[in-house]
């Protein structure tokens, strides 16, 4: 069993990763876990230049495989915002609940197609003698007219994704994680793992 690091203070994430790269043979811990902090300033201009901050910050401090995420929420009609600075929109400690609604106001009057919007997971791998990948996948939807669903976390209750006929936090996690950008990208990540380990 190989040790691997997912470098993130969401716990959402973690529980999610660990769903998907069950099986791998590697036994994933998150930050945590390992009792390590890190919290390296997001000054990339991409989803993917990001999580590669945060995993060689971690793999530096850690020596192990280190694995992160970067990801958000991209509203084509707002120029892709809040897209990297989605956990930063409005200000990290301000509730998802008054972060929706706002969303949900900046769109008012806008129909159909035009609210369109997708998450996006960038997953990096960086391995202690310094090798680095990158994955990324995405997730479509369009803007809900009002916040639904219980699941997942952030801005799940306001994706609205058209195959499921639901928002993302009215799917179970299986169903989630069977066609989310975080999913795709940790498959992907989980072939390029299994070939490199
Ligand atoms: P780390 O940097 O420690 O990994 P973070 O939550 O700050 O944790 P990001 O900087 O990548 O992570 O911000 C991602 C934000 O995008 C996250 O806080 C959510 O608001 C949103 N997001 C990403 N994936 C999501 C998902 O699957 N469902 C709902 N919202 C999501």
């Amino acid at each position: 069993m190989v040790k691997a690091i997912f470098a993130t203070g969401n716990k959402n994430k973690v529980k999610e990763a660990k769903e998907i790269l069950e099986g791998l043979g590697i036994e994933l811990i998150s930050m945590k876990e390992a009792g390590i902090e890190s919290d390296p300033e997001e000054t990339g201009s991409t989803f993917a230049e990001n999580a590669l901050i945060k995993a060689r910050a971690v793999a530096k401090i850690s020596g192990c495989l280190t694995l992160a995420d970067d990801s958000g929420l991209v509203i084509d009609y707002l120029d892709g915002a809040p897209g990297i600075y989605s956990a930063r929109f409005m200000g990290h400690d301000t509730s998802y609940d008054i972060k929706n609604k706002a969303l949900i106001e900046k769109l008012e009057g806008i129909e159909g197609d035009e609210r369109s919007a997708r998450f996006v997971a960038a997953i990096a791998a960086v391995f202690p003698d310094g090798r680095e990948f990158t994955t990324e996948g995405t997730m479509e939807g369009i803007i809900a007219k009002e916040a639904q669903g219980e699941n997942g976390f952030g801005y799940d209750p306001i994706l609205y994704i058209k195959e499921y006929g639901c928002c993302s936090a009215q799917l179970s996690s299986e169903a989630k994680n069977a066609i989310s950008h975080r999913g795709k990208a940790l498959r992907e990540m989980r072939e390029i793992l299994l070939e490199n380990i």
